[in-house]
């Protein structure tokens, strides 16, 4: 048996110097979307998500709360960890970069690129951008009037003794993997503004810190330095599946885990914002073409993609700390309570910034979307549907058999649902989660259609008509199993709830099993069995009235 495709994808890892808010929820809520919907594809899928904090803002924060950098760590680390937890997140590993496996690892990568030449001792000095913990260009300086292009505040003149990576080396092999991989970089307008800044020049970039009060992973070798905090993150990707089976050495000094992981790298997507796609698009894969070359790591390819999403704004206004108005996790709860996790998930997928826009969140879309699309259109179709079957036969689906000629559009139902999969296959692959969310609720809609052309309550008083009565409605549960397979990853709570409603928790217990998914297999049409019931239940999105 050939082994099933392998699918990797990544969040970033966030910063410990304060509880998760929505910009964390939703990258990680995206990355757990595209996991599931590559689970239900029945591949070999790994998620990562995780914290970052080796960050001078976490020794900042710690200090205000009286607490020791580690200590703040641990604090929001845990808040991260039991928030996505809470959500119901599946991501199989939540790597922490105080962890001592990736700082082993770190060490490993940082002693074989000093060996090669590409990191060296030097000294720099130019526009430091404090918050973001980063070299600003002075053309980028001056055309901010030496301001922080992220938070506005004043950049500071700095000079440092550090170790660089020689990124300035790395300007023609980049271009040149831009050229040949154009969907590296997503959004495509994204791609663009990469290519455009790396075609002016690269600086050779810092790769370790000295200061931070130490809070950082030494320089192997070299301990008054620690490794920049932006390297040590980045390497996360890799050291959480740099790891390979007992009696299984491997190419290279890999420690030996319990597990083989290496067969998941290269990531297939590493999901990040707008504001830190340099770092993803520029600095990581040219450290990784710098990596490839050392003895020992031939074996680590460049990712598949990075897919830079915009920022969600709160209420028409920039989130910001001074405003107070960040939409964090108490709002959040709050959210989930009144509507239901799902209900927040398919707002985030489908009303979210997935291009490059930003997108507002604000409590009026939020309800409009809810009522539009799931209390009026999905739960409303499965209850009508459901009450039908209840009055007219006893709560099981009736077969398909009879008088199917005889209903005005059926003969096309099976190629509309087939139409809907493979739109909304399309759209997952390409992070396009409102598409698919958009093909599952057409899919619904076209019922609703399909019932008021056919008029099965209105046939249904002439018993004669029973057994065309009883394929309509076939084809109505039909489509929805059909469409609840579509819109699975984005609610998969509430579509878990329905197939449990008729007879299909087999899909939910298979799913559980990793890769034992089987979209292609389950969404052909007509294999809902004959006499499957169907429980009308609680509605699955009572309609909101505030
Ligand atoms: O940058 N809208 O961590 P971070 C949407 N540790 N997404 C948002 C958002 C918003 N308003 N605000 C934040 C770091 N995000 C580094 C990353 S990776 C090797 C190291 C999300 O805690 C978005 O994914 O500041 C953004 O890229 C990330 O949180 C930044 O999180």
């Amino acid at each position: 048996m050939s082994s099933p495709a392998r699918f990797y994808i990544t969040t970033p890892i966030y910063y410990v110097n304060d509880r998760p808010h929505i910009g964390h929820v939703y990258s990680t809520t995206l990355a757990d979307i595209a996991a599931r919907y590559h689970r239900l594809r029945g591949e070999d899928t790994f998620f990562l998500t995780g914290v970052d904090e080796h960050a001078a803002k976490v020794v900042d924060a710690a200090a205000a709360l009286g607490l020791t950098p580690q200590a703040c760590a641990d604090k929001f680390a845990a808040a991260f960890e039991e928030t996505f937890k809470r959500l119901d997140m599946t991501n199989n590993d939540f790597i922490r970069t105080t962890q001592e496996r990736h700082k082993a690892r770190v060490q490993r990568y940082v002693a074989a690129l000093l060996k090669s030449g590409d990191v060296y001792l030097g000294e720099y000095e130019g526009w430091y951008d404090a918050g973001q913990e980063e070299y600003v260009t002075e053309s980028k300086a001056k055309e901010n009037e030496y301001k922080s292009p992220i938070n506005g505040k004043p950049l500071v003149r700095k000079s440092e003794k550090n170790y660089f990576f020689r990124l300035s080396a790395y300007q023609k092999p980049l271009l040149e993997f831009l050229e040949k991989h154009p969907k590296f970089v997503r959004p495509e307008a994204r791609l663009n503004e990469v290519v455009a800044r790396v075609r002016e020049g690269l600086n050779d970039v810092p790769m370790s810190r000295t200061g931070s009060a130490g809070w950082g992973i030494p320089v192997p070798g070299d301990e008054q330095h620690t490794i920049y905090v932006w390297i040590d993150a980045l390497c996360n990707y890799l050291t959480t599946v740099d790891t390979l089976p007992a009696g299984q050495q491997g190419e290279g000094p890999t420690p030996v885990g319990a597990e083989d992981r290496r067969r998941y790298w290269p990531a297939d997507v590493h999901l990040i914002a707008k504001d830190i796609l340099w770092f993803h698009a520029v600095i990581w894969p040219a450290v990784l073409m710098a990596l490839a070359k050392c003895p020992g790591y031939g074996w680590i390819g460049l990712p598949g993609s990075v897919y830079a999403h915009s920022f969600w704004i709160a209420e028409g206004q920039k989130m910001s700390k001074s405003l107070g108005n960040f939409v964090d996790i108490e709002k959040l709860d709050g959210y989930i309570q009144r509507f239901g996790i799902d209900a927040l998930r398919y707002f985030l997928a489908t009303a979210g910034p997935l291009g490059t826009t930003d997108s507002d969140f604000a409590e009026a879309r939020f309800i409009d979307v809810y009522n539009a699309e799931l209390a009026n259109a999905l739960g409303n179709c499965f209850s009508r549907v459901s009450n039908m079957t209840g009055r007219y036969f006893e709560g099981k689906i009736p077969g398909p058999g009879a008088a199917v000629a005889a209903i005005p559009g059926a003969a096309d139902y099976a190629h509309v649902a087939e139409q809907a999969v493979a739109k909304a296959m399309a759209a997952y692959e390409a992070l396009a989660f409102d598409g698919a969310a958009a093909a599952g609720l057409e899919l619904v809609r076209a019922v609703d259609a399909y019932i008021e052309q056919t008029q099965p309550f209105k046939l249904a008083k002439d018993p004669a008509n029973l057994p065309q009565v009883g394929t309509i409605l076939y084809h109505c549960a039909e489509a929805l199993r059909v469409a609840s397979l579509i819109l699975w990853p984005i609610l998969p709570h509430k579509m878990e709830e329905l197939w449990e409603r008729m007879g299909l928790g087999a899909y939910a217990a298979a799913l559980k099993n990793r890769g034992s998914g089987q979209l292609g297999v389950w969404a052909k049409w007509g294999q809902l069995a004959a006499g499957a019931p169907i429980q009308k239940g609680e509605p699955l999105f009572p309609r909101y009235q505030a």
